[in-house]
């Protein structure tokens, strides 16, 4: 796999070009703000168990013709650019154009790209542009796994009383209090428009999202957790994912010439 290694003075970060996969994250003298299972595949084909998975076109199974999350996350992008804005701050951008593979699988024509900046944060913002002649739907995520230093003292704030379905009962519920993990958690929240923190014992990470207004919480717990590829049987104990996305109901339209941003930054 072709790996990009991104080293400033503030952060490292390492993203492959497969999938535009950010995997590994952390600033300088700092644990990582990413989680990286340590049994990841690193083969063509298949996606990396960790880091940012870039969820596109569709997120989910909204798509039955597409795989699960779409086919971004294990396509290959192009490296389009790296930038040394200054000595703290790193701008990669890697792009996915269609394709005679990806019109039989999804009929439009479209670009897709994600511009990266390495700094004391990380920003990520995927852009997709419609180039066709028709209006396209995209539901999509940035699958973002952080890790925690035991999912006991793992909570989540900045979700108090938002409307949520639980993808586990179909159940369309509301948000008491902070976000804790006793079970498996499976959550599209709704309505989302201000900053998600995730407190752990020592540290508070932040993820703050623009054009989007749902966040994905997700912790597969033991069951879930014992299926999950690439993933050991305890592992869910490392973990929360918490995506910024625009899924289910935050679905977007991109009318043709048009293109829609979905931006994350987390520190
Ligand atoms: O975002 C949560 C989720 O949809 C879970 O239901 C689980 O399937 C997870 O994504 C990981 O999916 P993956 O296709 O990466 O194994």
């Amino acid at each position: 796999m072709v790996i990009i290694e991104v080293n400033n003075n503030s952060a490292s970060a390492k993203i492959a070009l497969q999938g535009a996969h950010i995997f590994h994250y952390a600033r300088k003298g700092e644990k990582p703000l990413l989680w990286l299972s340590d049994i990841s595949d690193f083969q063509d084909g298949k996606a990396i168990r960790g880091g940012v998975p870039v969820c596109w076109p569709s997120f989910g199974m909204n798509n039955p013709n597409l795989p699960q999350h779409g086919f971004a996350r294990t396509a290959l992008f192009e490296h389009q650019s790296t930038k040394e804005i200054d000595a703290n701050t790193t701008e990669v951008i890697l792009t996915l154009s269609y394709s005679q593979e990806t019109l039989t699988l999804w009929p439009y024509k479209f670009e897709l790209e994600l511009k990266v900046t390495v700094s004391d944060k990380l920003t990520m913002e995927l852009i997709t542009k419609n180039i066709d002649d028709k209006v396209f739907k995209i539901t999509q995520a940035l699958h973002t796994y952080f890790p925690v230093s035991h999912i006991s003292d793992a909570k989540i704030k900045g979700l108090n009383n938002k409307p949520y379905l639980d993808a586990l009962t179909s159940e369309q519920l509301t948000q008491s209090g902070d976000v804790i993990f006793e079970e498996e958690v499976d959550r599209v929240y709704q309505e989302v428009n201000s900053e998600v923190l995730l407190v752990d014992r020592d540290r508070t990470i932040h993820i703050q999202n623009e054009g989007s207004s749902s966040v994905v919480v997700w912790n597969p717990w033991i069951e879930k957790g014992k299926r999950m590829s690439a993933m050991r049987d305890d592992a869910y104990n490392d973990f929360v994912c918490i995506e910024s996305a625009n899924a289910f109901e935050d679905f977007r339209l991109i009318e043709p010439g048009e293109s829609h941003t979905l931006k994350a930054t987390i520190y």
